[in-house]
């Protein structure tokens, strides 16, 4: 199944006049049970559901507009090279809406995630991206089935289109019409997420990439699947009774779990630097002296801190770096 037979089925049949310009914005999110493997990379069908909590704010707006000539991309307020990575990712995702051959963009896109931060672009990137088409070509579709098309550009984009906290369903479709991204009612306001950047060197490898190797040569790979369904379950429970200790201590797990399929690798991937292992011992440390908090952390070698709003005084104590989010603020 290609990804422009399954536009065909989800786009209205009679087009609508394209407007003058849309604007939409979508959060960041961080997956507190990670998204790791594909059954299908043509489509980005993952192998195993994930969950992930959005960013409040921190996330990327995207302004569309017709054309004439060529597409045309600027990021933070800078022109793109046509043959820079985001502009041909963002081309050749639009290549698959244009109206007609020769409909052409402009694409202005700011990501309020501060470069620095590292967190990925991608997700919030193509999921407000998404989000813009459908009010630009008056698609009218609803949030499930334009995370369908948002996974299309990005898998984990699925869950940038909504707010708090997310489930992105695998589904067992082969066109992937079950695997949509679904938010849960619960709220947490007390939750709290911790940016720490360690490093903004470029990373070995990336996740795309990463996540191929690491499914078709891990022998770990194989209990990957069932560890997501457990901690998922336990996880939801979590959020359900307010759980702080389990929900941590599931995330962190599942992060660390994903990481070791990743050492596993043939050859091994390996995110973490030697500052990644300090932190983590940091948080173990705060955490043995009674500040419960826990980390989470993906294909980079960043930490993602959880934690509750009355441990914030400890968290900068321990971390002066941190940068912190409330994903329940608005
Ligand atoms: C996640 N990551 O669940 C996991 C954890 C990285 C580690 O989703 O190939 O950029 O575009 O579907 O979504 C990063 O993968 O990959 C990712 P593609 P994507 O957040």
């Amino acid at each position: 199944m290609t990804k422009s037979e399954v536009i065909t089925k989800l786009l209205p049949k009679r087009r609508a006049w394209p407007q003058a310009a849309a604007t939409a914005f979508a959060p960041a999110n961080i997956a507190l049970c990670k998204y790791w493997g594909k059954r299908d990379a043509e489509l980005n069908l993952p192998t195993a559901a994930s969950l992930s909590i959005s960013l409040g704010r921190l996330g990327s707006e995207v302004t569309l507009a017709p054309r004439a000539g060529h597409d045309r991309f600027t990021l933070n307020g800078k022109l793109l090279a046509p043959e820079s990575s985001f502009a041909r990712r963002a081309a050749a995702f639009l290549d698959l809406f244009r109206p007609a051959r020769e409909f052409c963009f402009e694409v202005t896109a700011t990501n309020t995630i501060p470069t620095a931060a590292g967190l990925a672009s991608s997700a919030s990137g193509f999921a407000a991206l998404t989000l813009a088409l459908n009010e630009l070509l008056g698609w009218r579709l609803e949030r499930r089935q334009l995370s369908i098309l948002a996974r299309l550009g990005s898998g984990s984009a699925c869950r940038s289109l909504f707010e708090g906290f997310v489930e992105w369903h695998a589904g067992e479709k082969a066109n992937g019409m079950d695997s949509f991204a679904e938010p849960l009612a619960a709220r947490w306001p007390d939750l709290r997420v911790g940016l720490v950047v360690l490093s903004d060197k470029e990373k070995p490898i990336g996740s795309r990439d990463a996540m191929a190797q690491t499914r078709d040569t891990s022998p770990l790979y194989a209990v990957w699947p069932e560890t997501v369904t457990r901690d998922l379950v336990a996880l939801k429970e979590a959020i359900r009774r307010r759980d702080f200790t389990r929900f941590g201590e599931v995330a962190e797990g599942n992060a660390l779990a994903m990481h070791a399929t990743m050492l596993a690798a043939r050859p091994s991937i390996l995110y973490c630097l030697p500052e990644t292992i300090e932190a983590i011992h940091s948080v173990h440390a705060l955490r043995a002296e009674g500040c419960e908090v826990y980390f989470t952390m993906d294909a980079g070698p960043n930490l993602k801190l959880l934690f509750r709003k009355p441990d914030l005084r400890s968290i900068v104590k321990g971390f002066p770096e941190v940068r912190v989010v409330s994903p329940f603020a608005t």
